[in-house]
Formats: C-alpha cells, sequence, structure tokens
C-alpha cells in the first residue's frame, strides 16, 4: 500500500483486528465447530453489541453510546457546533448480526471502517461540522426471525409489532427474547429517527461478489440495491407406502417441488440481473420409506427492478398452480419480505465518486445484488454506498468471505474523504 499510495494500512489493520474479536462470539452448536453464527438476541449477539459500545467509548472517543431497545449499538460522534443536539447528522453504519455459518465482514466492515474514522478524528481532536452517528444495526439478516431490516426498521419507524409473535426454531417468540434480553417494546417508537435531522445515511459493505475482482479494484460506488421478495412455501400431496405405491398413483410433495425448482433456475435465467434462489428445503418428519406427503421450501427473487422481479414472481406462482393441478397437490405460499429496489441519491453518491477519485483510484459503479440497511434507510433519506472488494472471488455468507487490511484501509480513507465531501455541500 506505501508504495501505491504513500501510507500503511494502519487503520486497516485496526478494522481487521477488531472484525476477528468479534467473530470470537457465536451462537451454540457453531461455535464449538468454529462457525460464525450470530443471530438476534442470542448470548453471542448481546457480547457482540457490547463490545462494539465499549470500543466506541473506549477506543474511539464517542461522545454518546447506547444500546437501543431493539439492540442497535448507536454512537454519536459530536458536531463542531456548540449545540450538538441542534447540529445536522450524518448517519452511517450497517449490521452486526449474520447469516448462520457466515463470515466476518458481512454488516460488521460498515461498522467498523465509520468507528476507525471517528477514531482517527477523535485522535487528531478534529470536530466536523455535522454529527457523525454511526449504529450497528441489530438484526438484518432474518435468521432467527423472519423480521429482516428489524434495526434499521426501528430508525425509520417501521418496527412491525407482528414480529413480536413469530416464534423461533426453539419456541420462544420475539417478544419473549426481548424480555429476556432487558428490552421494552414500549420504547421502540421512540427510535424513529427526523429524518430533516440527517444528512442522509451512507453504509460500507463488502460486494459479496466476483466483480472488483475482475476488475482488479478495491473500491466500487453503488448506484442502487435490487429489490427482492420473499416466500415461504410448502406442497401438500399424499404420504404413502414407498413400496407399494405404483409411480403412477404418487402425489408426491418433493417430486413437484424438484420440477418447481428447474423452472425458477430457468425463468430466472432468462432475464439479466434477475436472480432467484430456493435456499431451504424440506420434507418435514420424512422417512426413508414413505413417499413424501409434505415438502417445505423458500423463494428469494431479486432484481434491479420491482416490475422484472414480480413478473418473474407471478410467473413462478403460475408455474407453481400448473404443477399442483397436475398432480394433484395443495400448496401454500406467504409473502415474507418484500423491499423495494433502492437507487442511491445522486448527491450523495457523487460524494462517494469524490471520495474514491480523491484516492486516485478508477471509479466504478455497479448496482447491489444483495439487499442492505440502506434499502431501508431509502425510505425516509438520501442513502449511498460503497462497495470494498472480496477475496476469493468475493464469496460471502460463507466462512470464505475476507478483504484485505489494505482494502479496508482504502475504505477508511474514502470515508474520509466522504466526510470532507459531505462537509462542502
Ligand atoms: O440477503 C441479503 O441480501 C443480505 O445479506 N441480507
Ligand atoms: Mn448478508
Ligand atoms: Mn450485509
Ligand atoms: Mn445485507
Amino acid at each position: 500500500l506505501n508504495d501505491k499510495f504513500g501510507f500503511d494500512p494502519v487503520l486497516g489493520h485496526w478494522v481487521w483486528d477488531r472484525a476477528e474479536e468479534l467473530a470470537a462470539y457465536s451462537d451454540p452448536g457453531f461455535a464449538e465447530r468454529g462457525e460464525l453464527t450470530v443471530t438476534y438476541l442470542t448470548p453471542a449477539h448481546q457480547a457482540c453489541a457490547q463490545t462494539l459500545a465499549v470500543w466506541m467509548r473506549v477506543d474511539c472517543g464517542f461522545d454518546h453510546v447506547e444500546i437501543d431497545a431493539v439492540g442497535n449499538v448507536v454512537g454519536r460522534y459530536h458536531a463542531a457546533a456548540s449545540a450538538p443536539e441542534v447540529a445536522p447528522r450524518l448517519l452511517t453504519g450497517s449490521h452486526y448480526d449474520t447469516v448462520r455459518n457466515g463470515g466476518k465482514y458481512d454488516g460488521r466492515l460498515g461498522i467498523l471502517v465509520p468507528m476507525a474514522c471517528v477514531r482517527e478524528l477523535h485522535r487528531q481532536g478534529r470536530r466536523l461540522p455535522f454529527s457523525i452517528e454511526v449504529v450497528a444495526f441489530s438484526e438484518e439478516e432474518g435468521q432467527r426471525y423472519k423480521a429482516t431490516f428489524l434495526g434499521s426498521s426501528a430508525l425509520t419507524g417501521q418496527f412491525d409489532t407482528a414480529w413480536l409473535d413469530q416464534q423461533d426454531a426453539q419456541g420462544i417468540s420475539l417478544r419473549q427474547a426481548m424480555k429476556s434480553a432487558g428490552l421494552r417494546e414500549e420504547d421502540i417508537p421512540a427510535l424513529r429517527r427526523e429524518p430533516s435531522r440527517y444528512l442522509g445515511f451512507v453504509e460500507v459493505h463488502i460486494e459479496q461478489g466476483p466483480v472488483l475482482n475482475a476488475l482488479d479494484l478495491p473500491l466500487g460506488v453503488v448506484t442502487s440495491i435490487n429489490g427482492s421478495v420473499r416466500f415461504m412455501g410448502e406442497l401438500i400431496g399424499m404420504a404413502s407406502h414407498a413400496g407399494t405405491t405404483p409411480m403412477g398413483h404418487r402425489r408426491d410433495a418433493a417430486v413437484a417441488v424438484a420440477e418447481l425448482l428447474l423452472f425458477v433456475e430457468q425463468r430466472a435465467s432468462a432475464v439479466p440481473g434477475l436472480v432467484a434462489t430456493v435456499g431451504m428445503l424440506q420434507v418435514p418428519e420424512g422417512s426413508i420409506n414413505v413417499v413424501p406427503g409434505r415438502c417445505q421450501f423458500s423463494l428469494d427473487i431479486r432484481a434491479t427492478t420491482d416490475a422484472v422481479r414480480d413478473a418473474c414472481a407471478y410467473d413462478i406462482q403460475q408455474e407453481l398452480r400448473r404443477i399442483c393441478e397436475r398432480r394433484d397437490l395443495r400448496f401454500s405460499l406467504e409473502e415474507a419480505m418484500r423491499a423495494a429496489a433502492a437507487p442511491c441519491a445522486p448527491a450523495l453518491q457523487a460524494c462517494w465518486d469524490q471520495a474514491v477519485a480523491a484516492l486516485g483510484l478508477p471509479l466504478h459503479h455497479m448496482p447491489s445484488g444483495a439487499g442492505h440497511d440502506a434499502m431501508k434507510l431509502h425510505e425516509v433519506m438520501p442513502q449511498a454506498m460503497l462497495f470494498v472488494r472480496g477475496l476469493n472471488a468475493g464469496i460471502s455468507h460463507n466462512p470464505l468471505e475476507s478483504i484485505t487490511s489494505d482494502d479496508a484501509e482504502l475504505s477508511i480513507r474514502a470515508f474520509q474523504h466522504l466526510i470532507d465531501a459531505v462537509g462542502s455541500k
């Protein structure tokens, strides 16, 4: 890094080391296998929150640090203005929960980069014309409960109280989990941020894909975040004896889902930028010698526009009906989450352009196939994102997910230039 840019990745190492430390916390059943899983309000999740709060207060010099009523960790570094409570704020951050057996940087990088930036401002004793508010969102992946973007939804005033009755795999409701964690449901509405107070939301995130590697670029500026819709489905046929039921007399739910999966792959492959995934598939209480009477599956459909996404969802549902008619099955299909495509705000995106240019790096604009908390903040304020190259062809939602401390350093310096660009507006 020094030869090319004339600086050492000191802050990049700080971020890298913190991500390693956070990765030490993992949910039971995964920690023993050295796998990283941190789902909403488990002991590992709460340990991450406490650790982030201590780092914000002790390492980085934030003026205000709190863990809020949904488990978000909020740090504010006040503006130079005499009355920080009225100064404008730049909101930034990402999520600290993970998918099951996930990587160390998905979400966490977007928390640690602004923290490192504030740490440097504090070390220099420098104040800005606005406050920086870094939020470590508590729940984005929707793993323990189907409550995707719960942490950021609380800030936009869209916390869905129906989530509270959801139960996890052990039958613990979200309401109970919050109570056990000492969180008060009645304090959630007050978490809503007044958008006029904010200059906007910026999120740094690993790319989670192969594009920046292929271009040999460390950073990319996001133009829009793909819209997504998720379903949980079940096909219901008739369980019967595997040995005595002739092939032509079966109402086999698993074979029907297999037929649907091939249609999903073919339909999504037909349109560039459209993706559809069946990530969960199971025959509940299945047996080796019983023709499956039920088969459950998930569906995740994403596209750069909501129209392309919805047309694909419609075609898949039509095919599902045709398969069920042909095979004399019934089906249920529940929508589990819907997030509109979120174009990044041009003025804020231009600040990322300026930041990347200030580093002397080539500029690359790209869409985000992954969903991010920025999609939620998009509904109430301008948002823009910066992508950071991942190693191993950018693989993510996988323990192989990784970045170099050099690229971490470049993303921190880009964040520093972004702050200057926002401040000069
Ligand atoms: O699924 C996603 O796009 C994100 O990682 N939550
Ligand atoms: Mn993720
Ligand atoms: Mn993420
Ligand atoms: Mn995400």
